[in-house]
């Protein structure tokens, strides 16, 4: 999105002539009653969460609205060590690619599960832009419950956007590529032979909800950008928003600007289902990871693929079909009646509405106007409804309310524009502040918007909030959209760059919410259910060690004949069975982070000693008063020392001859 703004300023700001995109009575904005509307009193509860997209810290950060609080960071790409994420031994696997241990990524777009078109509040997927993967986030535990790879993918952009029973999670690759098993060692300049785009297509479990690629569809090499499933009459087919149809390889701000229309693609996905069943497609050799996390084990797995169907949609021709779309689209939304896909293009000064029965009427008379790279071109005009004019400057994304309206974002001109699906009419515009990007309105991508708010995620917030030095906390701005104007009733600065978010109402969620992990139900191999149980045990060069927590002491807190060259493997059970008291551990000089074990969770730190000596290790999370107290030694000898495996809670440690440095 940051390339955005150079794009803007040299293709719209000199073309069209805008001087500046702060919107007047930038002050003033803000009328009298909207501090009661945003506050949520001290003791009580927000009425939706918000899922909000960390952009570059590769993380999904959750809300409480209309009050703007924090409430949690959930890990998913990148390494968080306030959680242990991707350092304990367990969470490490959920990072792992086919390139290996991948500790980051780019998370734009969240998108929760939805039954029969309505959110249902049990998972929250993601993306990763840079290293294609999705995750899909557990709401039962606010935990990342599995991520699977992209193969033949680069900037899964398009995803994860789903249907509506969640039976396919889509992503779209935003780089055209060559396929994994094609020669990649091409001249880049061989963008049109060479390069493809794919689109996956992954199947959700409905019970467990792992999450598996049942297939792709081989298109041309675009850049697909956005996307949303088609829902009620338009259910069975995908929307995907190409730009760079142009194929350039270089200098895209101006190479991929040069056509006055690109394309939205529309995928009949169910076409594409009858093909597979039919055996048609090609078993293809990739290799990508999928990633569980077992709440049995406390455990992550990986499991490596090595194939993929793929259907080339230049062979099965009434899969895909292009429809073509002003300038550069980038946003591609369908409203919750599943009749109209709203495209935005980002260079465009309109906004054209399709009409999905007149888009399927136009493919029945085959009202084409061409060819583009083997897929049918329908024509313009044959399947717009209409469009919104002059609704403002570069339109990006579009949200919906549970009454005919729509609502999108204008990042030049640095505006929400609602207007109404049906007359095209624009009804209302309010400004941001600044260059507003993905807008959210609780269930309002799917068939049924909760409405009320809509929240505007911005990417410049210069003069909003105090200075912190270069860079400037991203922006969400709360919208009530309760009546026929909207209102601007708070700032909150948000966790890296927001993108897309969603939010539900609170009761779809909180009772559900796990408190403790059950100690009898964990499965972890190296569990230790009970003090009496903590023991430490060499193997060869590894020791494991057998620890438990609880109020307020380890067990064992003195471990002896530990030696130089040793791997150590301290394997922690947390015993406690109440809410909302977990244990962290950290040891001196470990080159990992903290790991912090909820109560009935066992986690494993693993350690390599590189000193002789004393290396205490302690408690990092308060849990009680006596969580300074919380705390332990272990003594470290030599690697030819024969001091042997010692271990102890409550004694002094066993007697033994001085250490010699
Ligand atoms: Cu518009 Cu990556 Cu969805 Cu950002 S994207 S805003
Ligand atoms: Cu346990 Cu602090």
């Amino acid at each position: 999105m940051k390339n955005l703004i150079v794009l803007f300023l040299s293709a719209i700001v000199v073309s069209v002539g805008i001087s500046a995109c702060k919107p007047k009575s930038m002050t003033s904005a803000v009328s009298g009653d909207a501090a009661a509307k945003a506050y949520v009193a001290p003791g009580q509860y927000d009425q939706f969460y918000n899922f909000v997209s960390g952009g570059f810290s590769g993380q999904l950060s959750v809300y409480g609205l209309p009050s703007g609080r924090l409430l949690r960071v959930i890990p998913v790409f990148s390494v968080d060590p306030e959680k242990g994420w991707g350092y304990s031994e367990e969470t490490k696997p959920m990072l792992n690619t086919s390139h290996g241990f991948v500790p980051w990524d780019d998370l734009h777009h969240t998108e929760m599960s939805q039954t029969n078109g309505e959110v249902d509040g049990r998972w929250v997927f993601g993306n990763a832009n840079n290293t294609p993967r999705v995750a899909r986030v557990d709401l039962k535990t606010f935990r990342t419950a599995e991520i699977i790879e992209l193969p033949n993918s680069a900037g899964n952009h398009s995803s994860p956007f789903i249907t509506e029973n969640t039976e396919y999670v889509v992503a779209g690759t935003r780089f055209s590529v060559p396929a994994d098993n094609a020669n990649g060692d091409v001249p880049i300049n061989t963008y049109k032979q060479n390069f493809k785009g794919h689109l996956s297509f992954i199947s959700v479990d409905p019970t467990s909800g792992n999450m598996d690629i049942a297939f792709q569809i081989r298109c041309p090499g675009v850049n697909f950008d956005l996307s949303h499933a088609g829902k009620g009459p338009s259910h069975g087919w995908f929307f995907f928003s190409c730009y760079n149809t142009e194929q350039a390889n270089t200098l895209l701000e101006v190479n991929a600007s040069q056509k006055d229309k690109d394309f939205i693609m529309a995928v009949n996905w169910k076409k594409a289902e009858e093909y597979v069943k039919a055996g048609k497609g090609t078993k293809v050799p990739v290799t990508y990871t999928i990633n569980r996390w077992d709440e049995a084990t406390h455990s992550a797995t990986t499991t490596v693929k090595k194939e993929v169907l793929v259907l080339d949609s230049k062979e099965l021709t009434d899969i895909c079909y292009m429809m073509p779309c002003p300038k550069s689209p980038h946003g591609c939304d369908v409203d919750p009646s599943g009749e109209y896909i709203v495209g935005s293009g980002k260079l465009a000064a309109l906004i054209p509405v399709f009409s999905f029965s007149k888009m399927q009427t136009a493919i029945t008379n085959k009202e084409f106007d061409g060819v583009y790279e083997g897929i049918n071109v329908i024509k313009y005009e044959s399947a717009l409804y209409g469009e919104v004019q002059k609704p403002g400057l570069g339109p990006l994304h579009t949200e919906f309310d549970a009454n005919g309206n729509a609502y999108t974002s204008f990042f030049v001109s640095s505006e929400v524009v609602k207007w109404n699906i049906k007359d095209l009419k624009v009804l209302d515009r309010v400004p941001t502040y600044y260059s507003v990007g993905h807008l959210c309105v609780p269930g309002g991508d799917s068939q049924k918007p909760f409405g009320k708010y809509l929240i505007a995620y911005n990417k410049i917030t210069k003069d909003r909030y105090l200075p912190t030095g270069p860079e400037l906390a991203q922006s969400a701005q709360l919208y009530d959209i309760s009546g026929e104007k909207m209102q601007m009733i708070l700032d909150f600065p948000t966790i890296g760059e927001p993108h897309y978010a969603q939010a539900c109402p609170a009761e779809k969620v909180k009772d559900l919410s796990v408190k403790i992990f059950k100690i009898e139900e964990n499965n972890h191999p190296y569990a230790t259910k009970g003090e009496k149980d903590a023991k430490v045990v060499r193997e060869g060069n590894k020791v494991h060690v057998y620890m438990t927590t609880i109020r307020s002491h380890f067990a064992p807190d003195n471990i002896e004949g530990i030696r130089l060259g040793d791997e150590v493997y301290f394997h922690v059970t947390n015993l406690e069975q109440d809410w909302d008291v977990p244990h962290g551990f950290a040891v001196k000089g470990a080159a990992n982070a903290e790991l912090l074990i909820m109560p009935g969770e066992t986690q494993t730190l693993k350690w390599v000693p590189d000193k002789v000596g004393i290396a205490p290790f302690y408690c990092t999370d308060f849990c009680s008063a006596l969580h300074q107290e919380m705390q332990g030694y272990m003594r470290i000898s030599p690697a030819n020392s024969n001091v042997p495996i010692a271990f102890s809670l409550g004694q002094a440690a066993p007697p033994t001859e001085e250490v010699k440095m």
